[in-house]
């Protein structure tokens, strides 16, 4: 068999075979500057009981549990239609307020050989009545002290959601700070946007070592 393969390969014309080897060797030298991603953190709001216990909420300066709060904003979990599995998280804007409001993941711990490197997150992501540019994904880094040290890019709002009411997948990208020893995911809201619905499911980030 792998005779027969090697014969038949060794008819084709010599420009073919240049074209595939130069494309073998591209392919080498990608994966060789890619190195595979590690995944720090999955969430994709499943198992999880009548609450979501890891994601917090701030508003105002107070910060506490996701679902603890019920105005200006209500966190729940959703089973009505999640982008995987059997549910996914329901944020809901119900009435208009002032300044920022943060629904947040709990700490994601950063391996030492990680800190430094790139950070990638992936999310699904639907809205409803969301005006464009007022939500938006960022990822907040802490040093093994838990001072903050920033968001990464400068940016609360790196990976901005878009008001579709299709799942899409949002990502936010960039480099961590050489002392970021845990991450947090926020999303960062206008809590003028209200009233409007974000949905988000299928959580992933991942590091790459980057030479
Ligand atoms: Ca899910």
């Amino acid at each position: 068999m792998s005779l027969s393969i090697f014969q038949s390969a060794g008819r084709w014309p010599v420009r073919l075979t240049l074209a595939v080897a130069a494309l073998t060797a591209a392919t080498v030298n990608a994966a060789a500057l890619a190195p595979a991603p590690i995944i720090l953190d999955e969430d994709g709001f499943e198992g999880v009981p009548a609450y979501i216990p890891d994601w917090g909420a701030g508003y105002q300066g107070v910060y506490k549990p996701a679902t603890g709060w019920k105005e200006p904003f209500r966190v729940t979990l959703d089973k009505e239609d999640p982008h995987s599995g059997l549910a996914c998280m329901r944020i809901a804007f119900a009435a208009p307020g002032e300044g920022l409001i943060r629904v947040h993941s709990s700490g994601i711990a950063v391996p030492e050989n990680l800190r430094g490197q790139r950070v990638r997150v992936e999310a699904y992501v639907r809205g409803q009545d969301l005006k464009p540019g007022s939500v938006g994904l960022g990822v907040l880094q802490k040093d093994a002290a838990g001072k903050t040290l920033g968001y990464v890019g400068l940016e609360p709002k790196l990976a901005p959601v878009a008001a579709g009411e299709d799942w899409i997948k949002i990502t936010a990208e960039g480099l961590l700070n050489a002392q970021a020893a845990s991450l947090i995911l926020m999303f960062t809201a206008e809590a003028d946007t209200a009233p409007g619905i974000l949905w988000v499911d299928d959580i992933l980030v991942l590091s790459a070592l980057t030479e």
